[in-house]
């Protein structure tokens, strides 16, 4: 049986409800075979972050040529990226590569509120790391800081996914998480809007819902779906997690990640 493969490149968060932890989980649980590119070591439980060590960004582009040398990933998702320099590195590395189904998470602070991202990374991002993307899939918050505009009506919403795509030729997922109201998502899919209504769930365990997202969508991508498809189910799937409502009896916790393989009973008893 062909077995499919994706890779992140993250950080990794050691209450493991975000990033790389929250990564690996969700491939798993969504049927493909993870691998990793650890760029930081974040130190946080789920009130917040206490330290941050970066990887060197050599040692980052170590890891990317040991995995893509040997198992060729059929999707990459990107978060955490800590320096300018990291992210020409990975820029570099995917494109020599001829890397596939690139959908970069623009993580530019933790829900806590510690910044992860300056203004030189972004300016990297922007020209380095977007143009290699198949797929970015910013908050609002990240859209009004990448377009430098405010954002307020769905149409506004509309204008800035299809601005931003046009800019980057890629697709791009507005998250509508961090609004009012509902939780509906917007895809630019490069020719077309698509609305992915969602209802806003009264849990406030969410931590690494971005990073859940955009590696499900990576899941169903290296599993050949479409990007509107891959968008549809990896949302299904955390909307799932968080409607499972694990509650550790912690800060903010994280979603049940692992709910789909409770659910048809094959561990953890
Ligand atoms: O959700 C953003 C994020 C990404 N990566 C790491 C994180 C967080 C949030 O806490 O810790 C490593």
């Amino acid at each position: 049986m062909k077995r499919h493969t994706a890779l992140t490149i993250a950080g990794s968060d050691s209450s493991g409800g975000a990033g790389i932890q929250a990564d690996l989980k969700t491939m798993l649980a969504n049927g493909v075979y993870g691998m990793s590119v650890i760029t930081a070591v974040t130190a946080q439980n789920t009130r917040g972050v206490a330290g941050i060590l970066e990887v060197p960004a050599a040692f980052v582009e170590k890891q990317i040529d040991a995995v893509f040398t040997d198992i060729f990933p059929d999707a990459v998702k990107i978060g955490m990226v800590t320096s300018a320099e990291m992210a020409e590195r990975i820029a570099e590395r995917l494109s020599f590569y001829h890397a596939k189904n690139v959908v970069i998470d623009p993580v530019m602070a933790s829900s806590s509120g510690t910044d992860f991202a300056n203004q030189e990374v972004l300016r990297a991002w922007r020209k380095e790391l977007f143009p290699v993307a198949a797929l970015i899939t910013p908050n609002i918050p990240e859209c009004e800081i990448l377009l430098e505009d405010k954002i307020e009506t769905p149409k506004d919403r509309e204008q800035a996914a299809e601005t931003i795509g046009r800019q980057y030729g890629c697709a791009v997922l507005v998250k509508g998480g961090h609004g009012t109201g509902g939780a509906d998502d917007l895809l630019w899919t490069g020719e077309k809007l698509a609305w992915f209504p969602g209802k806003r769930m009264e849990n406030s365990n969410t931590h690494g819902t971005g990073c859940t997202l955009s590696s499900a969508i990576a899941s169903f991508l290296a599993r050949g779906c479409s990007m509107e498809e891959a968008v549809e189910r990896a949302k299904a799937y955390v909307s799932g997690a968080i409607g499972a409502m694990l509650d550790l009896g912690a800060g903010r916790g994280p979603m049940d990640h692992g709910y789909l393989i409770r659910e048809e009973g094959v561990c953890y008893e």
